[in-house]
């Protein structure tokens, strides 16, 4: 079952990372795409609810994995003080993957934890080390489990006998049980629906959405901010603001508010999905994307950098690509559920683009450039 749950956890979280698409060794201003990834390809726009399927069952699977984990590390102590500690080459290999895994292990799971609760007590950059932690924990993952597949398929087989057998899976004399097997398993399964019911709401919404209470951005009614607008340090605009556009480096248009109201608006329901793990489904207004790419005279466009007025940060720019900036329902919205933006939620505009995970959808935009 572990197995299951972490392989569920390890796809989405690749996926998640050619979703998000980071460039990776720097915290610097660079586009999207330029970086060593593995497993390129273009991230579709659509379905909108893409990216939050992906990353609620990242996050969730993973928090619920988290009891049968420690279940799973408690039932093989006794394996860390073998005597001989070292038996063959084969048994010091075995020990050496063993010993990847169970670090890659509390080290991913960890580190994700920590991020979803937005507690950073370390000094490296927790996206650059959480993938590569993945590298390191699958590899491991890969090597024992083909190392002890023979084991499970025999154990699975013949139950008993082979379980107490020399190389076995039961130490040749267990200390007397603590707990039943019962008792045991009935805990760790209370201890999983427990995670399940107060993080799930976070990304599945309804009635658990106000029982997710480990969830620090997904509980309650309302509709969650990530970063306020005195985080980002950014004030609220008055009616000079303009929005740039650029194409190919020459400045070509700038567009009030009133202007950008004016332009076509279009409506979606549409998600916020933050890698964080939660989101939350909104019905944006304002104009598409591809329109303002028309506006700017670059109906062609094959990307977009978009800049906030945010004055410092990693989130204060993204790049997009041309499916998603030509996606029908990519917007840069200006009003959300009927009602003027809020500042938190990005006022004056803010991008929205479907199924692209939530940090791309860069708030408080200043500038457009298009190439
Ligand atoms: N300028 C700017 N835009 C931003 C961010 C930010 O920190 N700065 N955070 C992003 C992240 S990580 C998410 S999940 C969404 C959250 O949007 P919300 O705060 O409106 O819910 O905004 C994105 N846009
Ligand atoms: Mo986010």
């Amino acid at each position: 079952m572990l197995l299951v749950l972490v392989g569920v956890v390890a796809v989405t979280g690749f996926l998640s990372h050619a979703a998000y698409n980071p460039y990776l060794g720097h915290n610097a201003v660079i586009p999207r795409g330029q970086d060593f990834k593995p497993f390129t390809f273009t991230w579709p726009a659509s379905p909108s609810w893409l990216y939050a399927l992906n990353q609620g069952l990242h996050v969730t699977v993973g928090i619920v994995a988290v009891p049968l984990l420690l279940a799973k590390l408690w039932s093989v102590i006794p394996r860390l003080f073998e005597f001989p500690p070292v038996r063959s080459v084969a048994h010091l290999f075995e020990r050496v993957t063993a010993l990847a895994l169970v670090g890659g292990a509390i080290f991913q799971f960890g580190t994700g934890i920590f991020d979803v609760q937005l507690y950073y007590p370390w000094h490296f950059n927790f996206v650059e080390a959480h993938y590569y932690g993945a590298w390191v924990f699958c590899s491991a993952l890969v090597l024992h489990v083909g190392t002890k597949f023979p084991v499970m398929v025999k154990a699975f087989r013949t139950r008993r006998e082979l379980l107490e057998g020399p190389g076995g899976l039961v130490a040749p004399d267990p200390a007397p049980p603590t707990i039943s097997r019962r008792g045991f398993l009935g805990g760790v399964g209370a201890a999983m629906g427990g995670m399940f019911i107060l993080t799930a709401g976070q990304s599945i919404g309804g009635p658990l959405r106000k029982a997710a209470l480990l969830a620090p951005r997904g509980g309650g009614d309302d509709f969650p901010v990530n970063k306020t607008a005195a985080f980002a340090k950014v004030g609220r605009v008055d009616a000079s603001w303009r929005l740039k556009l650029v194409v190919n480096g020459r400045h070509v248009v700038s567009l009030s508010r009133a202007e950008l109201l004016a332009l076509p608006q279009r409506s979606y329901d549409l998600p916020i999905a933050c890698v964080e793990g939660w989101s939350t489904t909104q019905r944006w207004s304002g104009v598409r994307l591809a329109d303002l790419a028309r506006h700017a005279g670059a109906p062609n466009a094959s990307q977009v950098q978009v800049e906030s007025l945010q004055p410092a940060g990693a989130f204060r720019q993204t790049t997009l690509a041309a499916n998603e900036l030509h996606a029908e329902q990519s917007l840069l919205a200006l009003s959300v559920n009927g009602a003027e933006l809020p500042l938190d939620h990005g006022f004056p505009a803010r991008i929205i683009v479907p199924a692209l995970p939530g940090v791309h959808n860069t708030k408080w935009v200043g500038e457009m450039r298009f190439t």
